[in-house]
């Protein structure tokens, strides 16, 4: 996947690392190095240009860490940069029961493949989709449609209709009637975009109620395959994209434009010809493949270290002092939350098993809320918190009191910890 494009851009990056410190010049110049890694993987010339800009703005800002070397500066800048770009991952909308979901695109971008891709990886979600052969011209799609499913055992509605659209309508009773809770309409696809097909595509979007429209393009084309999706938003509207054949040759161009151009999110990536080969999009782990996983894992390790170093040792003195507030408590656990894979970190964590609910989003919002509603000298000397200030800081932050109450036998928890450990009980593990 996106050789090319990796090897030019580790070219690229590594330009950063022959100097010590950059000059302004040093950064253009990179930059230059790394414009041209995208343009010749056919990424669009307004993506990169903004691309570019991007890392630029963010390369002479001041946020740069101290710790890193030019080189490490920009393999982060560009990794964060590139996540950007190929935009945040939305799942799919699958709103009520049965969720039509139509896939669009040009003849041979996967669309039949990748239908029953879907299926396969929704029914591991637990759904129970039917697939529906909406190409009603060619007898061979619906074959290809057919057998492709029965080989996995997925229910294909197998009226044949010479019109789309009333087909489609049919289908989509017939899941109602027996409780399909997904329907994938695999519709039929033209060498080209023409006026037909689109008003094809038109028809059945006003006929079938969709959760999803998406568009299905063959990575491999490049900017072609972007162009199809700007047409196709521009002319029926989409509310996603399928990049297939991401495991060719594929440059990273399609990939790397599509979101920009359409607006519309990259829901998934066809990444093999077997069913088997259909994986969510995450824009994270497509930059990581796109640079090469050991040196960012490398880095963010760094990156990791670096902020907790500067979180631990301030914690620590706190600790060592046996005096966190509630403040720092919940500093403390924010801290934790961002630095993403919590069950690792967890461990580390002095007192570790009491910390780990508060990792969850909603856990810790609860804890947020509560500490809010305390006055500043409550959040200093929680000692003075009874009966009636737990009252108010529980109707403040729309908690309950014993909510309050367990907040505050943890934190004891901790200070108690602290105290041992402070007693030479049990070992700090620091960082953190
Ligand atoms: N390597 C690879 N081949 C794919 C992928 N998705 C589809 N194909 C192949 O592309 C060809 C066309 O696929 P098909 O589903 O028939 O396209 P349709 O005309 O849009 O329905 C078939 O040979 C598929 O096996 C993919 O993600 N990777
Ligand atoms: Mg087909």
């Amino acid at each position: 996947m996106f050789e090319g494009l990796t090897e030019k851009l580790e070219r690229a990056i590594n330009f950063f690392g022959k100097k010590g410190r950059l000059t302004p010049k040093d950064v253009k110049q990179g930059l230059e190095e790394i414009r041209k890694a995208l343009l010749e993987a056919d990424v669009n010339y307004k993506v990169v240009r903004e691309f570019i800009k991007m890392v630029e703005e963010e390369a002479t800002g001041e946020r740069v860490l101290k710790s890193f070397t030019p080189r490490e500066q920009i393999l982060k800048i560009v990794y964060e940069k590139l996540i950007e770009i190929l935009g945040k991952h939305e799942p799919l909308k699958l709103s009520r029961s049965p969720s039509p979901i139509i896939l669009l695109g040009l003849q041979g971008s996967g669309k039949t493949t990748t239908a029953v891709k879907l299926a396969y990886l929704l029914r591991k979600k637990g759904k129970n989709p039917l697939l529906v052969p909406a190409d009603v011209k060619r007898p061979a799609a619906f074959e290809q449609l057919r057998d492709l499913a029965a080989r996995y055992d997925f229910p294909v509605y197998d009226k044949r209709l010479p019109d789309a659209v009333k087909l489609s309508k049919l289908a989509l009773s017939m899941a109602v009637l027996k409780r399909y809770d997904v329907v994938i309409f695999d519709t039929a696809g033209r060498l080209h975009i023409d006026e037909e097909m689109i008003e094809e595509a038109r028809k059945i979007r006003d006929t079938v109620n969709y959760d999803e429209l998406l568009l299905v393009v063959d990575a491999m084309t490049g900017q072609d395959a972007v162009n199809v999706a700007r047409e196709f938003q521009e002319k029926v509207g989409i509310t996603g994209v399928i990049l297939t054949k991401l495991d060719g040759d594929a440059r990273g161009g399609a990939a790397l434009s599509v979101r920009r151009i359409t607006g519309k999110p990259i829901k998934y990536i066809g990444v093999g010809e077997k069913v088997e080969d259909l994986e969510e999009f995450h824009p994270e782990r497509l930059a990581s493949r796109i640079l090469g996983m050991g040196d960012l894992a490398t880095l963010r390790e760094k990156a990791k270290e670096a902020i907790e170093a500067e979180h631990a040792r301030r914690f620590q003195e706190k600790m060592l002092r046996a005096e966190l507030t509630l403040e720092d408590f919940l500093e403390h656990i924010k801290q934790i939350k961002r630095m993403g894979p919590i069950e690792e970190l967890i461990k580390l964590l002095p007192g570790g098993k009491e910390f780990a609910r508060y990792a969850d989003e909603k856990m810790l919002k609860k804890t947020e809320a509560i500490i809010n509603s305390m006055t500043p000298e409550e959040r200093r000397n929680p000692k003075i918190i009874d009966g009636s200030r737990k009252r108010r800081i529980a109707r403040g932050s729309g908690t309950t009191v014993q909510d309050v109450n367990q907040l505050l036998r943890e934190y004891e928890l901790v200070v108690k910890l602290m105290k041992e450990m402070k007693k030479g009980k049990f070992p700090l593990r620091f960082p953190i």
